[in-house]
Formats: C-alpha cells, sequence, structure tokens
C-alpha cells in the first residue's frame, strides 16, 4: 500500500465532506478533480441540489391485455395502459414526483433501480417501503440523480409483475447538458423476457449462466438460453420492431437496459466494434472499445455506436437459443460485416489495467451457494433470507465486499440505495474501480465491491435474478445509526 496513496485519498476524503457541507451534498467527487484518475473516491451520496423544476407522473396500474407483433396475447400488468410502463425522462435535479394508483387485486411497490432514494421509497416490503394496497395511492418523491440510464420495476411478487409489465425505463440527463459522451440521436432498448408461467419449476438462468450447461459440454462459449421463454425488447418481440433509421458516420448512443427477470444477453453488432461509454448508467473515464457485451439481469450500459455507409445491420446475441433477439438497424443499401479487433467483454476490461486495493472500514465475506437441486434454496453464507445475516454498517465507512459464487449458475448481485465501486475481480484489483449498481458472478467468479455508507437505512442486497432472489439469495444492509423502520413484515 502506497503511503502518498493514502494520504491523498484520505485528503480527498476530507474534502469530500467539505462539499458535502458546503453544497448540500453532491454525487461525485470526480467532477472537481478534471483530468485525474481517483479510484480510491467512493461515489457520494447523490444528492444534487433540487433545480427548482418539479416533474411530475400520474401512474395508474391496471391489469389488462397485451398483444405482440407475432399476434400472441395475454394478460399483463399495464402502466397507464402501456406494457411496459412509460420511459421517464427528467433532468438531474428535477424534484420528480410520481403517484402511482394500484388499480390492481395485490399490493405492488415501485423501486427505482440505480437511483440512491431514501429508504423509506425504496419499494422493498418488509425492508424499506410497506407495500401499495390495492385500491390505494403513494406518491414516491426523490430529486433526480446521479444522471445516467436508470430504470424502475416492481418489488413485489416480482416473478409475476416484473415480467408481466410492471418495469420501464428512468434516464436522467446531466444537469447543465453535459453530457461527457455526445451522440447526435439516441434509442433505449429495454431487453425483456415472458412465459416464466408456463414453467414453474425451471430454474430460469440456468443455460445462460455459462455454468452448468458449459461445465457439461467441456467449456467453451456453449451457453443456450432458457427454454419456453420468449425475448422482448421494448415490450415487443424483436420481428416485429420497426428498424431505427440513422444516417451514414453519425453517432449513435445505445441505452441497453436488462429488464429480464432471469436472462443475460451476449450483444454482438454486425458492423463490428463500438464504445462502452456508460456502466448502470455512471459514465467511464474513457469509452472503452468492445467486440461484444454481457448484460446480466438489472445491468445497463450505454453504448456509442458509428453507423455504416449504407444497409440494413442487427445488434443481435449470440447466446443459443436467443436467436430472436436481433435488433434492426437501417442505413440504406447493403453492409459488409467490418472484423472486429476490439477486445471481447470483461469487467477488467473497463476498468483497465490492475491497481491495488485501499483501506477498507469493514470487511463483509460472502459465499454464495445453492441450487443444485431442482427448486432448492440458494444461501449467502449458508443460510438463505429472510434467515441470512444482516450487513451491519455504520455511516460514513467505506464498506468492503468480497463474494465469491460457489454455485453452478451466474448471480447479478444489486445493492439498494447505493453506487459501489467494483474494486476487484477474480482476485485482481482494479487501477480504475468501476462504478456500478450491479455486479454479475459467473460460476466461480469472485469479486469485491466497495461503497461508502452515506445513505442510512434499511437496503436489500440481492440477487437480481429474481427467482434466486425469491428462494434465499438476499440480505439486508443495516445501518447501526438508522432507527427501525415501521414496516410490516412481509411473506
Ligand atoms: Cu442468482
Amino acid at each position: 500500500m502506497d503511503d502518498k496513496l493514502i494520504t491523498r485519498r484520505e485528503f480527498l476524503m476530507a474534502l469530500g465532506g467539505l462539499v458535502l457541507i458546503g453544497l448540500g451534498g453532491y454525487p461525485f467527487i470526480r467532477p472537481f478533480l478534471p483530468g485525474t484518475v481517483a479510484p480510491w473516491v467512493l461515489p457520494q451520496k447523490p444528492t444534487v441540489p433540487w433545480n427548482g423544476s418539479v416533474k411530475t407522473f400520474m401512474f395508474n396500474v391496471t391489469r389488462g391485455n397485451v398483444s405482440l407483433g407475432d399476434g400472441r396475447q395475454f394478460s399483463g400488468y399495464l402502466i397507464n395502459g402501456q406494457f411496459p410502463g412509460p420511459t421517464i425522462r427528467v433532468r438531474e435535479g428535477d424534484k420528480v414526483r410520481i403517484t402511482v394508483n394500484n388499480h390492481l387485486d395485490q399490493p405492488t411497490t415501485l423501486h427505482w433501480h440505480g437511483v440512491n432514494v431514501s429508504s423509506p421509497i425504496d419499494g422493498v416490503p418488509g425492508i424499506s417501503q410497506d407495500p401499495i394496497k390495492p385500491g390505494q395511492s403513494f406518491t414516491y418523491e426523490f430529486v433526480a440523480g446521479p444522471s445516467g440510464t436508470r430504470w424502475y420495476h416492481s418489488h413485489v411478487f416480482e416473478m409475476d409483475q416484473v415480467p408481466n409489465g410492471l418495469f420501464g425505463a428512468l434516464i436522467i440527463e446531466p444537469a447543465n447538458g453535459r453530457e461527457p459522451y455526445p451522440a447526435s440521436r439516441e434509442a433505449t432498448l429495454v431487453f425483456s423476457s415472458w412465459g416464466y408461467q408456463a414453467n414453474p419449476g425451471f430454474d430460469y438462468g440456468m443455460q445462460t449462466s455459462g455454468g452448468m450447461g458449459q461445465m457439461m459440454m467441456g467449456g467453451g462459449n456453449m451457453v443456450s438460453s432458457s427454454q419456453g421463454l420468449i425475448h422482448l425488447i421494448n415490450g415487443d418481440v424483436p420481428s416485429s420492431l420497426q428498424p431505427i433509421t440513422v444516417r451514414p458516420g453519425e453517432k449513435v448512443r445505445l441505452r441497453l437496459i436488462n429488464a429480464s427477470a432471469s436472462e443475460s444477453y451476449w450483444l454482438t453488432l454486425d458492423t463490428g466494434h463500438f464504445l462502452i461509454t456508460h456502466a448502470d448508467g455512471n459514465p467511464l473515464d474513457s469509452p472503452v472499445p468492445a467486440s461484444d457485451l454481457y448484460i446480466a439481469p438489472a445491468e445497463r450500459y450505454d453504448i456509442l455506436v458509428t453507423p455504416p455507409q449504407s444497409g440494413k445491420w442487427f445488434l443481435r446475441s449470440k447466446i443459443s437459443g436467443q436467436e430472436s433477439v436481433q435488433v434492426p438497424f437501417s442505413t440504406d443499401g447493403s453492409v459488409r460485416a467490418v472484423p472486429s479487433s476490439a477486445p471481447s467483454w470483461s469487467y477488467s476490461n473497463l476498468a483497465a489495467g490492475i491497481g491495488s486495493l485501499p483501506r477498507a472500514d469493514q470487511h463483509f465475506s460472502l459465499t454464495l451457494s445453492g441450487g443444485m437441486m431442482m427448486g432448492s434454496n440458494w444461501t449467502i453464507n449458508g443460510a438463505s433470507y429472510p434467515n441470512t445475516t444482516p450487513l451491519r454498517v455504520k455511516t460514513g465507512d467505506r464498506v468492503r465486499i468480497e463474494m465469491q459464487n460457489m454455485s453452478m449458475m451466474e448471480h447479478p448481485m444489486h445493492l439498494h440505495g447505493h453506487s459501489f465501486e467494483i474494486t476487484s475481480f477474480n482476485g485482481k484489483p482494479l487501477s480504475r474501480p468501476l462504478v456500478k449498481d450491479v455486479v454479475n458472478l459467473r460460476p466461480m467468479e469472485r469479486c469485491t465491491i466497495d461503497f461508502l455508507a452515506n445513505n442510512p437505512g434499511n437496503w436489500f442486497f440481492h440477487c437480481h435474478n429474481l427467482q434466486h432472489m425469491r428462494n434465499g439469495l438476499a440480505t439486508v444492509i443495516e445501518y447501526v445509526d438508522y432507527p427501525l423502520p415501521h414496516v410490516d413484515k412481509w411473506m
């Protein structure tokens, strides 16, 4: 450990404290230090000052018929008559006020995924927020931030309510229009999967994990998608999507959101490599070229694509069983596939090299396991939620969670209420830690994540394979200095 590093880090942490006191809070210290790479600076509480503007939304949640482009129909959950819910687009610093009117015959809530709201409106029954009962309304109010590609989804009866419609995109534009990687055009692509009711005993996500299936086939890229599911993009089958029309040579931003309850997608572009600019909505220090992108449940990536001179081309998944996942683009004429020289996907590529781990104030070690039998429980350190041991943290601490996945499936672990930094992956400290709110661990992988305990409350920390979550792969981060919440017991 470099002494100079510690000194610098502690100085910056102190500076962060001063800034927080002086300005009422700002999400990242990084903007105050242009041109520096500061891996020891953790994301601050995203309380950008309210800019005086209020954006009001009314969400009427109902049951209703969904018609897909291939003629398939089902009874889903609608927000304002839409499947999935409407895209919300606001500016960082706006006060967002969303009233949810629950017209269902069952409770619901919404979770604002990637927005570090206050604990009582975080949407998790039994932990942070009581469910919105049938016939009742609830108003969520928060100052939008940090900027980036966020999303929202139900946190009640998740394996039913989420895939059947209670999710949508939440785009927060940077304050003052300060987009670090500008584009001339953009599109939001929300991936989801549907059809879980048809096969309730099946452990969805098994195939995309590259776990059991891959090992039994002797390694390599032998992954396939869960059987029985159909894949949707922006709420419809990809074959019904209108091509996204672009001009040759312009810069196009694609905001990719994986809202699937269990499936990962491994995406490539016919036109060759592209630039990854944001992970889970947070800008990278510099754009990273890639030839493919693996997006696990609940993850988001923003990429910049440069269209070819002409032609029809696709963003598509290379996972076996996901052949239908093709997003059409069109410039005029015909296109040749461009051989790609960019590196293939890994978190380490986004984090640029190997660094060293700074000191943490608190350290937890979690072993993720289970799932060896059909329908069996998933565990953290041998226990299934709600019997897992809560992680008790103290405001102001730098908390490190070390995780190892000792199971044969992947687990996209999501922390509520905070952004964290992936500080090491498979034993290698990263030189430029990756700011995210989901870290996907494939079979036998391990990592450390660090976060600053700066949002007192009770926060769910769980696998975003929603079936795994319901079967126990979850725990709670509890602040010792936060009063017990007055929420009812749930499930
Ligand atoms: Cu999992």
